[in-house]
C-alpha cells in the first residue's frame, strides 16, 4: 500500500477527522472548541492569560493568592488532590504548599511531556509529597484507574482556569455527575468559574486589542489545512465574539467574508458570505445559578471565594 493511502487511513480514523467534517456539513457550521488547542493554539492561548483584556486568569490567581489559607483549611489534612486537565500543574502548587500533609497529588493530561516535566518540578519543590501522574483523556475512565489503589482520608478535585463555562449546561452538568462518581462522601471539589458581567468587559476580553484572540480563533482553520489537507483562506474569515445574555455565554466565531467553496480531506464545503462556523462557547455563571448546577451534578455547594469587582468566583463544593 503505498505511504499516502496509508495516511489518509489513518487520517479518516481520527476524531478530528470525523468532527471536523461533521460539523462543517451542519446547518449551523461548528468546529468543537477542543480543536482550537494544538501547539501553536496552546500558545496563542498562554499569550491570552497574559492579555490585559482577559481578565480571567490574573483575577482567579489573585483570588488564590489571597484566600489560599482558607482554601486549604476548607480541603483539611490528609487529601489527596486530583486534578483532571492539569497541563504544567502551576495553579495547584501554591494549594498544595498549603495543606495539611496531603496524601497525594494525582494529576491527568494527555500530554505526558507538560505532565512529566510538572511532576518532577512538584517533586523537586515539595519532596514529601507523592505525585502520582496519569496519562490521558479525564472523560475515560482508564485515567482514573490508578486512584482505586490510593488510600486517603479524603479526595479533593481541582479544577480551574474556567473550564468548565467550555461546556454547555447540560455537557457541565454530565462532566460535573462524572466527578462525582469518582469522589465518596465528605470529599470536595475545588472549581473555578467566571462569573456573569457587564458584556462590554466580556466581550473585550474575547476580542482583545493586541489581536491575539482572532489569531487563536483562526489557528482552527490553519490547524484544518494542515492536517485534514484543506483550503481554508484565513483572509476570508473574520473573528466575532460576543456576550449572548440569555444564554449567558460568550459565543466565539468566525463569519465568512464572501461566499466561496471550501476543501477539507476532498470534500466541498459551500459557504455563503455572512455565514458563520460557531468555534467556541464560554459560559458565565452567577453564584446561584452555579450553585444549582452543582446540586444537579450532586455536589453541595459549601462556600466560594470572589475578587472585589465580582468578576470571578472560586467554588468549594462536597458529596454529602
Ligand atoms: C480555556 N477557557 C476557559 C478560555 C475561556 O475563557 O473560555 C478559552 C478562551 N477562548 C478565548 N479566549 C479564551
Amino acid at each position: 500500500m503505498a505511504v499516502s493511502s496509508i495516511r489518509d487511513e489513518k487520517l479518516q480514523d481520527s476524531d478530528f477527522f470525523r468532527d471536523v467534517l461533521a460539523g462543517l456539513a451542519g446547518e449551523q457550521k461548528t468546529l468543537p472548541c477542543k480543536y482550537l488547542y494544538d501547539e501553536a493554539g496552546s500558545l496563542l492561548f498562554e499569550q491570552i492569560c497574559e492579555l490585559d483584556d482577559y481578565y480571567l486568569t490574573r483575577t482567579e490567581a489573585a483570588i488564590f493568592r489571597q484566600h489560599i489559607t482558607a482554601m486549604a483549611r476548607q480541603v483539611g489534612p490528609g487529601a489527596l488532590i486530583i486534578e483532571p486537565g492539569a497541563g504544567n500543574c502551576e495553579k495547584v502548587e501554591p494549594l498544595l504548599e498549603h495543606l495539611q500533609a496531603p496524601s497525594g497529588y494525582y494529576p491527568i493530561d494527555i500530554s505526558p511531556e507538560i505532565l512529566l516535566a510538572a511532576k518532577e518540578r512538584i517533586t523537586a519543590r515539595l519532596p514529601n509529597l507523592e505525585v502520582i501522574a496519569s496519562i490521558g483523556d479525564f472523560t475515560q475512565a482508564d485515567v482514573w484507574e490508578g486512584l482505586k489503589n490510593l488510600s486517603t482520608q479524603k479526595r479533593v478535585l481541582f479544577f480551574p482556569g474556567s473550564t468548565i463555562g467550555n461546556f454547555t449546561p447540560v455537557q457541565a452538568e454530565n462532566l460535573l455527575g462524572f466527578f462525582a462518581a469518582k469522589l465518596g462522601c465528605g470529599d470536595g471539589l475545588l472549581i473555578g468559574t467566571d462569573l456573569v458581567k457587564d458584556s462590554v468587559v466580556l466581550e473585550r476580553a474575547y476580542c482583545d486589542s493586541e489581536h491575539v484572540t482572532e489569531e487563536f480563533n483562526k489557528n482552527i482553520l490553519a490547524r484544518i489545512n494542515s492536517e485534514l489537507n484543506g483550503n481554508f483562506d484565513l483572509s476570508l474569515f473574520a473573528h466575532r465574539a460576543f456576550y449572548h445574555p440569555l444564554r449567558q455565554r460568550v459565543e466565539m466565531h468566525l463569519v465568512c467574508l464572501k461566499s466561496h467553496l471550501v476543501q477539507v480531506a476532498g470534500r466541498k464545503f459551500e459557504f455563503a458570505e455572512g455565514e458563520t462556523i460557531h468555534t467556541e462557547n464560554s459560559h458565565k455563571y452567577s453564584i446561584s445559578g452555579f450553585n444549582r448546577l452543582l446540586l444537579r451534578a450532586g455536589f453541595s455547594p459549601v462556600c466560594h471565594w470572589s475578587d472585589p469587582q465580582q468578576h470571578y468566583a472560586i467554588h468549594y463544593a462536597q458529596i454529602s
